[in-house]
């Protein structure tokens, strides 16, 4: 063996040692979800003849031509009896696109498709394409709806002026992707999700109505809005219907993360709040639940987050972000929740619908005020007095 074949022999090994690696749930969590050891996704399982050229003539040196940088914010859905994550895989030239990874048991061994997802750009081309939701509506498609990105021509002379608008595909495979023009609202949009059912015969949308591509400014939290023609999508109404609040998880901005999971006590929803520190924005993982025959009445409306970055995941690309937009629930009522921490890798956390459920109604609401959460704690301790035999 050839020095150089030698180094592509050891490169594979040490690659497919990655990808085989078992998971394993972590000890000590919080009861609502386990995380595991492992992120599931990372720039690493990227397929290694996407990085590098094997032909020992052109690569001597055995380079990476094509650097990876981070895979990131993916959706979900079990398709074809696998855990499949659409992850927005992000190149050392800060381009995202989007590409399959699927695993036997959703928790390890994802594997990357032989190929990137193809997006067809045959609407206004965007820069960059990224955080697809992805949404098995009843009307027989698959849709993926994601973030695209264009400069801001109306501000030539600043080069980070962007706008941010929801583009819509739809396949049936998840291979072959058609195109369907962006969703025309009156504001810039991020965050946007495809509801799975029809709502009064027409598709809905959650919504992030923003004021700049950054900034949410007047755009008040999640919002809501319906839509006769997906072909030709137009919000003209919108309704916000999980609202940012000050000095809560939501203060800065929020949006809504996969689409919520239908149960017999209420829609589950998961989305992302954000707040200011003075060491820049946090982002956290927050629930609610919403009621069966309007999934616009907030039902259930747990206080504080329900996910943070921790340990390691707070370190990467940008610092103290998890962001989801992908969970899967299985027929057994087992949920994957996936999410990424600092916009950097993927990881998974395993709850199930009950306890999901148990915990959006049980948790207490943000009373708003210090005095209302002491309240609410001793509550819990003349509670646990009572059922602990404790004398005061
Ligand atoms: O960097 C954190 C996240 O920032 C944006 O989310 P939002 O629109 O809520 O601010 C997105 O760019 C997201 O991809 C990113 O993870």
């Amino acid at each position: 063996m050839s020095e150089f074949e030698q180094k592509v022999a050891a490169l594979r090994k040490h690659h497919e040692e990655l990808l085989a690696r078992k998971n394993e749930p972590l000890e000590w969590g919080n009861g609502i979800y386990e995380k595991y050891k492992n992120p599931v996704v990372t720039a690493e399982h990227v397929p290694l003849e996407w990085k590098y050229d094997f032909d020992e003539h052109d690569n001597p040196y055995l380079m990476q031509r094509i650097m990876c940088n981070a895979t990131l914010n993916a959706g979900a859905i079990k398709w074809q009896g696998k855990y499949c994550l659409v992850v927005r895989v992000e190149g050392a030239d800060r381009k995202s696109y989007f590409a399959v990874a699927e695993s036997e048991n959703g928790i390890d061994n994802f594997r990357f498709w032989d190929e990137p997802i193809t997006m067809p750009d045959d609407v206004v081309p965007a820069t960059n394409v990224y955080d697809m939701r992805l949404t098995q509506h009843e009307d027989g498609w698959i849709y993926g709806v994601f973030c695209a990105e264009r400069h801001d021509d109306s501000q030539p002379g600043d080069l980070s002026a962007a706008t941010a608008t929801a583009g819509i595909a739809r396949t049936k495979d998840l291979k072959t992707w058609y195109r369907l023009p962006d969703l025309k609202t009156k504001s810039q949009q991020r965050n946007v999700v495809l509801h799975p059912e029809f709502v009064a015969g027409q598709y809905a949308f959650y919504t992030r109505p923003q004021d700049g591509f950054i900034d949410t400014g007047s755009g008040g939290g999640i919002g809501w809005a319906l839509v006769d023609d997906i072909t030709h999508a137009e919000i003209k109404e919108e309704k916000i219907i999980y609202e940012r609040k000050y000095h809560t998880i939501t203060e800065v901005k929020n949006g809504e993360g996969p689409h919520p999971i239908k149960t017999p006590k209420g829609w589950l929803h998961l989305a992302h709040g954000v707040r200011a520190t003075a060491d820049g924005l946090r982002y956290v993982l927050y629930m609610y639940m919403t009621a069966l025959d309007d999934p616009t009445k907030v039902i259930a409306r747990p206080g504080g987050y329900f996910l943070v970055p921790e340990g390691n995941e707070y370190y990467g690309d940008v610092m103290n972000v998890a962001f989801a937009n992908g969970w899967i629930a299985d027929e057994d009522g087992k949920v994957f929740i996936y999410y990424a921490s600092a916009d950097t890798r993927m990881h998974v956390a395993t709850s199930t619908i009950d306890k999901l459920i148990d915990y959006c109604m049980n948790t207490p609401e943000d009373g708003y005020y210090t005095a209302a959460s002491v309240l609410t704690i001793n509550k819990l301790i003349d509670k646990n007095r009572k059922t602990l035999n404790i004398e005061r």
